[in-house]
């Protein structure tokens, strides 16, 4: 069985102790008594259904005020004596598991969530893809939904995670990959089955289930186009989704990649994402459904030779002319930068520029480019410095919803690096509440995973995570020039590897410098696509954040910082501390054996192991290759191969 991850049995020591009353009906307050029971039975509390009766101290139930919306609740604790109240039944779902994260110690006030979508994407494959296997970009062995080819139907499995999903504020998923292939485009049709039963585990979470879809379904399904202008294929699209409501009545909606490596789209007809959407949405809005439509939109088959194409403009030039023309229920979404969940892009210029459309923002829970859950690499600073509007506009005043990509699989941890769970948990707190600091959301995940855990533990999982997205920064690709990853399966450092090839995700590096030129004045013009004082900020290598140098400009090895070294000399300083850092995190880690239940310690030990060995690799081949290329050698006079 999995690892209970954050709602281990102990979490409910708090609450199962006491006595509960629950008032309401409805499929959400029964898995609030289920879950209540359940912990009363372990810690000797008790649960009483309905009004009157014996007096309690814990007491749940509906009335609360309508301004509180969908979701939201309100926690008053006075004398022993805690009261929850919600408008709706999902309300006191969420407030019962802020009492199980929290306790009732900080729990007086009214809580909301910040946008009323946070929903987590699956790139899982029905059957085994020849090259990315069951889940595309999964670093935690197979799906929990499918296995070659057919249902894996391990529902106890996807209880326990609709659990935690729902706990950590997520309220939304989508089952299968964003590239769908012709099996998973059948999900839609004649293996909608499959969908609506997982559908029905998370309903009794509050999470609703949405399906990726091709925008060529109807080809697929035997029309000879897939024309938004065509009659017939508008029919097939409303009487498809009149089908799959009559077996999901709550059924979320659809999520397209359209025209993006290699998927269809409505280009294929000279069509615009706006009459594509549209299409979608107009078959989904009688049900109340939902389009999330992907802006990751760019030309895959470009040439390095070429200077004047910028994929990171793409997604901007693409969409900002439709701003106003998608109907209600599209939401736009956007990945968080304006390239491909590198460790350290800016914010996507297209989120800030379409103030007439739903924007969804994107993140990448599983970790692509972060480390591919072989490293640490807790995630929650960056999202939080992006949300925050550190470096750049602040995403959490732009974005309508949330989506990320999930980090799960059929591995028993989930996550496959155990640690790996806190991103996954962070995500949906983070969503819920853009303010929370990560370091805080960090000691919530590591006061439930591990329950009782002493002083040293938690220190030392603070120490080892906290910055452990800045050490990974450090030994790879510098000042936020991206990728420098082995091509395909992008782990591990390759310099030049992504550098002549049709992707648009260059560095440029010379014998005199490195970056990639996207001022207004001399370059892509990418700098200018930001509101201000973003794009005045951007397009001056002395204003410009240090963490995006590389990103907006082609910089000499010489040029001074605003930190005050050299760019070559920055190169080296990052590399030698990440590694560095690296090993300190195997060292601390070394030290809690015995706190860590022997498995995950073990697992942690070893992928540290390997993160070492890797933080090395990079750390040499960055430093040799910057040393080859501008001959400059380090200041400190530390060995470069
Ligand atoms: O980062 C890239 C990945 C692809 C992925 C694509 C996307 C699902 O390398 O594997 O495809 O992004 O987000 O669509």
């Amino acid at each position: 069985m999995n690892d209970a991850a954050w709602l281990p049995p102990e979490a409910w020591r708090a609450i199962g102790g006491r006595r509960i009353r629950v008032t309401g009906r409805g499929l959400l307050v029964d898995t609030v008594v289920d879950e209540l029971r359940r912990a009363c039975a372990r810690f000797g509390g008790e649960v009483v259904r309905g009004p009157g009766g014996k007096p309690c101290d814990l007491d749940l139930g509906l009335g609360g005020d309508d301004a509180l919306g969908p979701e939201g609740y309100e926690l008053t604790a006075a004398d022993e004596h805690t009261v929850l109240r919600a408008a709706h039944p999902h309300g006191l779902l969420h407030g019962m598991f802020h009492l199980v994260r929290l306790g009732d110690a900080s729990s007086t006030g009214t809580f909301r969530p910040a946008v009323p979508r946070r929903m987590l994407d699956h790139w899982d494959n029905v059957d085994v893809h020849p090259v990315m296997g069951q889940v595309e970009r999964g670093y935690a062995g197979g799906s929990l939904f499918w296995h070659n080819g057919a249902p894996r139907r391990d529902l106890p499995r996807v209880t326990a995670y609709a659990r935690l999903l729902t706990a950590c504020g997520i309220n939304a998923v989508t089952l299968n990959n964003v590239n769908v292939h012709a099996t998973e485009a059948r999900l839609l049709t004649d293996r909608l089955g499959e969908v609506a039963e997982l559908a029905g585990v998370f309903r009794r979470y509050g999470i609703r289930t949405h399906l990726s879809v091709s925008f060529a379904a109807p080809v697929l399904h035997g029309l000879d186009t897939a024309d938004p202008a065509d009659e017939r294929v508008r029919h097939w699209w409303e009487s498809t989704t009149v089908d799959v409501y009559a077996t999901i009545p709550d059924f979320g909606g659809y999520l397209v990649k359209a025209d993006s490596e290699g998927q269809p789209g409505p280009f294929t007809y000279g069509r615009s994402h706006a009459d594509g959407a549209n299409l979608l949405a107009d078959a989904l809005a009688p049900h109340g459904g939902v389009v999330h439509w992907r802006a990751f939109v760019y030309n895959h088959r470009q040439d390095w030779r070429d200077r004047g194409v910028d994929r990171a403009r793409a997604a901007f030039d693409h969409f900002t002319p439709h701003d106003g023309a998608f109907r209600e229920n599209v939401v736009l979404q956007v990945k968080h930068g304006p390239m491909d969940f590198q460790a350290r892009e800016p914010a996507a210029p297209l989120i800030a520029a379409m103030p007439a459309t739903r924007v969804g923002v994107e993140f990448q829970v599983t970790q692509e480019y972060t480390g591919q859950q072989r490293h640490v690499c807790y995630l929650a600073p960056m999202w939080s410095e992006l949300l925050r509007g550190v470096h750049g506009p602040a995403l959490a005043g732009f974005a309508a919803e949330f989506v990320a990509v999930a980090n799960t699989g059929d591995d028993p941890f989930w996550t496959g690096h155990p640690l790996a769970q806190a991103n996954l948990y962070a995500y949906g707190r983070l969503g819920w509440n853009p303010a929370l600091e990560p370091a805080a959301v960090l000691d919530e995940w590591v006061t439930l995973t591990f329950p009782g855990a002493p002083a040293r533990l938690r220190d030392a999982l603070h120490a080892i995570m906290d910055d452990s997205w800045r050490t990974y920064e450090r030994y790879t690709a510098p000042l936020g020039v991206g990728f420098m990853v082995r091509p395909g399966h992008h782990y591990g450092p390759d310099v030049d590897g992504y550098e002549y090839t049709r992707w648009g995700t260059y560095h440029h590096a010379d014998r005199d410098g490195v970056g990639v030129d996207r001022t207004v004045a001399t370059g892509t013009g990418c700098a200018g696509l930001y509101p201000p004082p973003w794009a005045r900020i951007y397009e001056s290598p002395d204003e410009c954040p240090d963490e995006l140098a590389l990103f907006f400009h082609h910089l000499p090895y010489q040029h001074v910082l605003t930190g005050g070294g050299t760019v070559i000399q920055h190169i080296y300083d990052a590399h030698f501390a990440g590694a560095r850092e690296a090993a300190e995190m195997r060292e601390r880690w070394a030290e809690v054996a015995g706190l860590v239940p022997p498995e995950k310690y073990e697992r942690v030990r070893e992928l540290l192991d390997e993160q070492v060995r890797s933080a090395e690799e990079w750390r040499d081949q960055i430093n040799t290759y910057f040393f080859r290329k501008s001959g400059v050698p380090d200041a400190k006079g530390r060995r470069i191969h």
